[in-house]
């Protein structure tokens, strides 16, 4: 790809273009003792390692959010915990409010737009109780919840309401399977099912109930956040076919319910290959990342375009997370800043994109596992010491330079 993106014409990225990081609550914040993960991981005889103390950001965000205003980004996307929030059905806790609250007047005091995610694939141990996402109160707990979030969220600009909810009707999908006795394979190597299209019609709903009181009781641009495929069809018109099909189950159905949002968050790792038998596992190969996921940092630009053509052209679109897990920082920087180039060519071609929010901004839990490293950030887990790894330095560069990638 040309170099014409090492600077970039003024002008060329919207006005207010956000450059940032992003974490999540349970993957940062430690302890959260009464989330359905919490009890899953104790529950998994070994399988999933601990979250435990995390990485302590719920006592250190200020230090977090420092760094990354220092290093010159300008925005930090971090999420409400509802099982902190409502850790009894119908009973809120507003010092977790307060908490809240106060993560996003620090974010503000530091120069930090807040990007807020009200639910992070971690429910209330007690909403799993009563059937999770499959059961009968799910929505209306889940609007309930919002509603009450919504008192601190006022002046806040971007609210997303559900992270990925194509991923969590996938977990959603295995829990039942595990409860119901079948043996559930997470690994990059199987062929995955998609996910269950029933369960995403249930957080399609539960999203548009979310979005209608988040514009009912605050200014801010709401939508929600896809884990974008990135699918292409090997050739030959059975794999096209499948590949439409796995499209919709996988993301499309997603994408439409965003068609009357704000925005839409567009999350992207890699991309994978769809024959007429479905999505393609990601081949062995020494490039892989920590996650067993292919290199594909052009990945970023195929999610855009994909996204944009989903919501017919009509809805912006927020890079919400895209990063890599790697324990070389260097081949951080080099997949990141491949990925910027090809969301440069995307905008180029007409694709609206109002920023771009790195995952993640500190190493973290990686939802059962603590090696694959996405950060920033490394964090020392014994002593929280925070050390800033290159790539933030570099990341910081880019936006003061209003993405130029060359300093
Ligand atoms: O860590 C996750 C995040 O919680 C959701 N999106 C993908 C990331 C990397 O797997």
């Amino acid at each position: 790809m040309s170099e014409q993106w090492q600077t970039l014409r003024d002008g060329f990225l919207p006005d207010g273009f956000l450059w940032g990081a992003s974490t999540s609550p349970h993957q940062t914040e430690g302890n959260n003792t009464g989330s359905d993960w919490w009890r899953m991981e104790h529950r998994s005889g070994g399988r999933l390692q601990l979250s435990g103390d995390a990485v302590d950001s719920y006592h250190r965000y200020e230090e977090d959010m420092r760094l990354l205003a220092d290093a010159g980004l300008g925005a930090y996307r971090f999420g409400v915990e509802w099982a902190r929030v409502e850790p009894v059905p119908g009973e809120f806790s507003r010092a977790a409010l307060a908490h809240y609250r106060r993560m996003i007047d620090t974010a503000r005091r530091l120069g930090l737009e807040p990007v807020v995610t009200l639910h992070h694939f971690s429910s209330p141990a007690w909403f799993a109780d009563e059937g999770g996402w499959t059961g009968p109160t799910a929505v209306p707990r889940f609007t309930r919840y919002v509603e009450e979030v919504c008192a601190i969220l006022g002046d806040v600009a971007w609210v997303v309401t559900v992270n990925e909810p194509n991923i969590l009707a996938l977990m959603a999908g295995h829990a039942k399977a595990m409860e119901e006795g079948y043996e559930v394979d997470l690994g990059a190597d199987v062929r995955m099912p998609a996910p269950d299209t029933g369960i995403g019609e249930r957080l399609v709903e539960a999203h548009r109930a979310a979005v209608a009181v988040v514009r009912a009781r605050t200014s801010a641009k709401v939508g929600w956040s896809v884990a974008q495929q990135s699918l292409v069809p090997a050739p030959g018109a059975e794999a096209a076919a499948r590949c439409t099909e796995l499209r919709y189950a996988w993301e499309d159905l997603y994408h439409h319910a965003a068609r009357d949002d704000d925005f839409l968050g567009v999350q992207s790792y890699t991309s994978q290959t769809v024959d007429e038998h479905g999505v393609v596992p990601h081949p062995e190969h020494p490039d892989n990342t920590l996650t067993g996921w292919a290199y594909r940092p052009d990945a970023l630009g195929i999610a855009l375009r994909d996204a944009w053509a989903a919501t017919e052209g009509r809805v912006p679109l927020l890079v919400t997370e895209n990063g890599i897990a790697t324990a070389d920082d260097t081949r951080r920087i080099a997949y990141t800043s491949e990925a910027l180039r090809h969301l440069y060519a995307a905008v180029a071609e007409g694709v609206d994109v109002r920023g771009y929010l790195h995952w993640s901004a500190l190493d973290n839990y990686e939802w059962g596992h603590w090696e694959p490293t996405f950060g920033l950030i490394g964090v020392d887990r014994e002593t929280f010491t925070r050390t800033p790894k290159p790539s933030l330095g570099w990341l910081g560069g880019v936006a003061r330079r209003g993405g130029g990638l060359v300093g």
